[in-house]
């Protein structure tokens, strides 16, 4: 049996190894190394003009600089222009009408400069900023102000990101401030460094080392999610050890957050709900005893004591085998009230979630968090979140927006989006999230009428709400370029600017991101933006069209499965969701089935009811239709299923297109990296083409239409493949 130690010097060794090939091999294979900086390499500007601008407003920066945040972020304006200006930037401390640009908040502005700005510092909040083109005395003067030095910091991170689009600074006016309260990564990192569902290396927290030493790698990181404005993050796995919270480990996230701090960024951990039991000595960890109340009461006084700004917990409870209230007949408000209790003195969140179902319950598991949670409405404390997951089912790559967004008008409901991505091909895979993100968030809940989009409910609008939240489970590991693959950065980068604002355009974000992370050319910029957007669609099509969900390789979800039947709890098979047979396929969730579509508001619901009116691309969710039914384009819906296969992989073939065409825009490495995993991608989408196809024609017993492919392999082949180390599953080292 390998021992603890033995397995961490084995952990250590794999990554030391995997560094040395990464750094050794990179400039022809494998991971880039300017994938490191993320979208904040800050080009050098060629374009004169542009230059010439630019040189202008940095002559003489009025930064008022007196605190840890106003530092990180002046190093960071240093650090940004600096190397777009190609030339060392300074600074003053005294004011004059010298200076081209004035950083400082409301209260240290020139009376003149506060003018301008003053009606729009009244209504950007705290976390809101001001980058204004202000003239004083016959000159342009470039303004960043703010209320809080938080601002600043976002608003330091905005001119940047406007500089790297080549934008123009005259008659700049931005003025923007987040919509949404907390906006937060999720890691699933366990303690011993793995990360569930993690497919870009290890986890960042080497806790082995903490507190002492602080990897330069946390502070990029930091400086990575303030760019995007990310205010959150959770450091562990919601599978949670309860190791975390004793005194050992949270001198470690003592020192974690004290290197977050400057960028505005608050710690959560997750809480075993069991912690009591496991670390505390008591025997119980029922939320209506008395001691564990005071053992949580205190626990919560001791990390204060520690890490005064500490965000709160993160609990997954009486989910998958986690402990929970359930356990000693409580239910989620006991348990979630008992730790807002304990957190509410030191104005501490529990953000409570709300990803359950049960083997015991007979009913469809799209339903089971609805049935269990919106009762509660309006019983949980002031201090509790719950966080609920995009869809009904599981971060699958298309799903119907959970129907409890909105129908807990008394709750603040918080998204869970999966950054990382568990059922869209691991980070081999290209696929553009925002594209994802933008569909639920601007999907119609009807609760209010028309418009009462989830968006609403996010960011507190449609029910008034202040205490506000978006969560993504992140992508992000030890991988020399963060995220495995390097358009996997879109995906932290969009999720953290749908935090910041839940309207923005998956477009508007494929083009910033572009933009910082690659080039300006219109050349590279529109074909690759092109690319951004389909690719979401592209990987619907070849793993789950038309409304198909869950039908991946069991546990580590790496691959089809559709066939995997005789798993122990019924809801963890892909045939519970598909319910392929000779008549034909899809769940039927209408009031002839499981009547999952009453949990939407009308005219949703009716909509969702009938297959005429229901949108395609959900039909198999809500509907079991025979093989040859009618689809909208004339198709039956065998012939429909396969083109949608082979539309997927054809998709993908036009993405490798597009990127070879990008070779003269990028460097050689860069595009060859991107262009080694489109071949992965490509191979990828072919398998699940045809072992889906070969599998459902055992149902449906039809020809493939013309213009689909022939399967090489045979369903025996597809069946037989295991993936006992797929990655993203604790390692097995025996
Ligand atoms: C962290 C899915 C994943 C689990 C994950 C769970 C959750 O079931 O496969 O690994 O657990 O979601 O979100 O809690």
């Amino acid at each position: 049996m390998p021992t603890v130690r033995n397995l961490k010097s084995k952990l250590t060794s794999l990554m030391t190894i995997g560094v040395m090939i990464l750094c050794c091999t990179s400039q022809t294979f494998g991971q880039v190394p300017s994938g490191y900086d993320l979208w904040l390499g800050y080009g050098k500007i060629e374009n004169v003009e542009l230059l010439r601008q630019y040189e202008q407003a940095a002559t003489s920066i009025y930064f008022q600089n007196n605190s840890e945040i106003l530092e990180a972020a002046q190093k960071e304006l240093k650090r940004g222009l600096g190397s777009m200006l190609d030339r060392a930037v300074d600074f003053t401390d005294s004011f004059s009408t010298a200076n081209s640009m004035v950083i400082a908040k409301k209260a240290g502005l020139d009376k003149a400069i506060m003018k301008s700005v003053a009606a729009d510092l009244d209504r950007i909040g705290k976390e809101g900023f001001v980058i204004k083109s202000v003239q004083l005395k016959d000159k342009d003067i470039l303004v960043i102000s703010a209320n809080e030095d938080i601002g600043i910091l976002y608003g330091v991170f905005r001119l940047l990101r406007f500089m790297q689009g080549h934008k123009t600074l005259s008659s700049i006016s931005l003025v923007d401030a987040p919509k949404i309260a907390i906006r937060m990564l999720n890691h699933w990192d366990n303690l011993d460094r793995t990360v569930e569902h993690g497919y870009a290396g290890f986890s960042l927290w080497n806790w082995q080392k903490l507190p002492e030493y602080i990897d330069r790698r946390y502070i990029d990181y930091a400086r990575a999610n303030a760019s995007i404005g990310i205010n959150a993050v959770s450091l562990t796995n919601v599978n949670a050890n309860a190791l975390i919270l004793t005194p050992m480990y949270l001198e470690k996230v003592r020192a974690l957050a004290e290197a977050f701090r400057p960028y505005g960024i608050k710690v959560y951990l997750t809480a075993r709900f069991s912690a009591p039991i496991e670390i505390g000595g008591l025997r119980s960890a029922d939320p209506l005893n008395a001691e564990v109340q005071q053992w949580w009461n205190d626990k919560a006084e001791e990390i204060y004591a520690q890490i005064p700004d500490f965000g709160g917990f993160l609990v997954k409870a009486n989910s998958e085998g986690q402990p929970g209230p359930q356990n000693y007949g409580r239910n989620h408000v006991d348990g979630a009230n008992m730790m807002a209790r304990a957190l509410q003195p030191f104005d501490g969140k529990v953000i409570w979630r709300a990803f359950v179902y049960s083997e015991h319950d007979a009913d469809d598991r799209a339903k089971q968090a609805y049935s269990e949670f919106v009762p509660y409405d309006g019983q949980f404390m002031e201090n509790v979140l719950v966080q609920t997951k995009n869809g009904a089912i599981d971060f699958q790559p298309r799903e119907p927006f959970h129907p409890m967004f909105g129908a807990m008008p008394n709750t603040p409901l918080m998204m869970e989006f999966q950054i990382t991505q568990e059922y869209l091909g691991f980070s081999t895979h290209l696929v553009f999230l925002p594209k994802l993100f933008e569909e639920v968030l601007d999907a119609d809940t009807y609760l209010k009428g028309k418009g009462s989009t989830v968006a609403k409910v996010i960011d507190g609008s449609l029910h008034d709400k202040k205490m506000t939240g978006m969560a993504g489970v992140a992508n992000i590991g030890t991988d020399l370029n963060w995220t495995g693959h390097p358009f996997a950065q879109a995906n932290w980068y969009g999720f953290g600017r749908l935090a910041w604002d839940p309207y923005l355009s998956s477009e508007t974000i494929a083009d910033e991101w572009i933009r910082a992370t690659f080039s300006n050319d219109p050349k590279f910029v529109g074909p690759v933006r092109k690319m951004l957007l389909t690719s979401r669609e592209a990987v619907v099509n070849y793993m789950n069209p038309l409304g198909l969900h869950h039908i991946f390789d069991t546990g580590h979800h790496y691959g089809p499965g559709p066939w995997v039947s005789e798993l122990s709890r019924p809801e963890w098979n892909p045939t519970y969701y598909h319910k392929a047979d000779e008549y034909g396929i899809g769940f039927d969730r209408t009031p002839t089935g499981s009547n999952a579509t009453e949990q939407y508001a009308e005219p949703l619901r009716s909509m969702l009811n009938d297959p005429k009116t229901c949108p395609e691309e959900y039909l198999l969710w809500f509907h079991h239709l025979p093989w040859d039914y009618t689809l909208r384009n004339g198709h039956t819906l065998w012939d429909g299923i396969a083109l949608k296969y082979q539309e997927g992989v054809d998709q993908v073939q036009d993405m490798r297109t597009t990127w070879k065409n990008m070779e003269p825009y990028i460097s050689k490495a860069q595009h060859e990296e991107v262009w080694m995993l489109l071949e992965i991608q490509l191979k990828e989408a072919r398998w699940w083409r045809d072992a889906c196809l070969l599998y459902f024609q055992t149902y449906s017993k039809k020809e493939l239409p013309e213009g689909v492919e022939k399967p090489t392999r045979t369903l025996e082949y597809f069946k037989s493949l295991k993936f006992l180390f797929a990655p993203g599953i604790r390692p097995r080292w025996d």
